[in-house]
């Protein structure tokens, strides 16, 4: 019962947020304040945290809307160095459209796109260094590719097929890949953020000059382990680069529900006192500059930092996903930001390095490459089809030696199998 005395004061209430957009509503995103490019101060690398405290609540641009680069973050990478960086992004998109359609014709049962935020992946795989260990969440397949991982072992580990080295025990994408040091993807969000603070630590510990950089989405900055990642972070100075892919979405929780209704998410940095960065993260020249910015801070023992990647999720979350259930139609085509391999395109453009012909010729030409990937991998099975890793591997690698009682569970897996299959024949 309320206290009498407090009988006048109304009712407490909470709040729960709602999406500006629904589907079938006009979108309109002129709440959003985006700064023009080449206004934001660049901060010398090794200056106290506090003195990137403003750039939390700013947004880190180079590409102008002429398609120049401008101001203090622009790398001022040469024509060849962005011409790879659109060709890994280009490459990125054909893959998961192929691996998508791949999907869709039952070759596999899982696929996730990283379409829109394909800078986000491509970018900082540039900016690191290539043993620099990458702690992804599931959307950075353009790490892999960046570091020139077999495309073949990719889709091999989509298709569950014998070849994938996994062997069918990971849920499709969900990639492991050491001499890329490419960190086991996990389903269960933001394990890999303090998973890349020990890494950290105990490059640091051992001497090393590796850094760490580790990979989520917004939505998963409301686990747990995030907040556990930076403290440990923060209290040792660890080597590392912390990544958060505001792409507005969290499958159909918008962003308003991990905390963007209150402030922008660079801002966690503020609160742990560490470097905090936030780039507009489809100006892939801006996301190279922080990226590159923060891997030298760490390098030199300055310690983490945060940069929020501010993006659009600009297809489904998964094949298992609609997003026209949920949102607008119009987000996709209104975004202000627009799309990073465009912007990257037209930067060439302007430049007089790039040209739409050339573009074209591009996209055929990645097509075909990942084509006779998906071609290979497909001699290797596909979902379905039976070439699959022997069913009695199951049990195997977990222990050297098979303890007796996962041996009697895998003799009676195999007798139950004959019983219900009998034309199984033993692989
Ligand atoms: C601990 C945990 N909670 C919930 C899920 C289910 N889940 C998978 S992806 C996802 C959305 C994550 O959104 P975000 O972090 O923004 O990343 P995005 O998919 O946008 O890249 C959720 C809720 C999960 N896999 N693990
Ligand atoms: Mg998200």
């Amino acid at each position: 019962m309320t206290d009498p005395s407090r009988s006048n004061l109304p009712p407490l209430q909470l709040h729960v947020p709602e999406p500006r957009f629904r589907p079938g509503d006009a979108v309109d995103y002129s709440h959003l304040v985006i700064p023009p490019a080449g206004v934001q101060p660049r901060p010398d690398e090794g200056c106290a945290a506090s003195e990137t405290h403003g750039l939390c609540l700013d947004l880190v641009r180079v590409l102008g809307e002429d398609h120049k680069a401008v101001g203090p973050w622009d790398p001022k990478l040469d024509p060849e160095s962005l011409r790879r960086m659109l060709r890994l992004m280009a490459l990125t998109r054909a893959f998961d459209d192929r691996m998508y359609r791949g999907q869709r014709q039952g070759k596999t049962s899982f696929y996730m796109k990283c379409t829109g935020e394909e800078a986000t992946s491509i970018a900082p795989a540039m900016a690191l260094a290539s043993d620099d260990m990458v702690f992804p969440s599931y959307r950075q397949q353009g790490i892999l590719i960046a570091r020139g991982y077999p495309m073949v072992d990719m889709i091999n580990q989509i298709y569950s097929n014998k070849a994938d080295k996994l062997k069918g025990r990971q849920l499709p994408i969900m990639y492991s890949a050491k001499e890329a040091s490419f960190f086991s993807i996990s389903g269960n969000l933001a394990t890999q953020y303090p998973q890349a603070v020990g890494w950290a630590m105990a490059s640091a510990i051992k001497g090393d000059t590796r850094i760490a950089a580790a990979w989520l989405g917004e939505g998963s900055t409301a686990e747990g382990d995030f907040h556990s990642a930076m403290t440990f972070a923060a209290v040792y100075n660890a080597p590392v680069v912390f990544n958060v892919v505001n792409n507005q979405w969290a499958i159909s929780s918008f962003s308003g529900f991990a905390g963007a209704e209150r402030t922008t998410f660079a801002a966690r940095a503020i609160g742990y006192g560490i470097a905090g960065l936030r780039v507009d993260g489809n100006d892939p020249l801006a996301v190279y500059a922080a990226t590159r910015w923060a891997a030298n801070r760490a390098r030199a023992n300055g310690g983490p930092t945060l940069i929020e990647h501010f993006t659009y999720r600009a297809e489904g979350h998964s094949t298992s996903d609609d997003p026209g259930q949920y949102r607008s139609v119009q987000e996709r085509s209104e975004w202000p930001l627009g799309d990073p391999v465009a912007r990257l395109a037209a930067h060439l453009e302007a430049l007089g390095e790039w040209t739409g012909e050339a573009h074209a010729a591009m996209d055929l030409e990645l097509a075909e490459q990942v084509k006779a990937a998906a071609k290979a991998a497909e001699a290797n099975g596909v979902l379905g089809h039976g070439l699959h890793h022997p069913f009695r591997t199951l049990f195997e690698d977990v222990f050297e030696e098979l303890p007796w009682h996962l041996k009697e569970q895998s003799e009676q897996a195999i007798r139950e199998r004959r019983i219900k299959w009998p034309e199984w024949k033993e692989d």
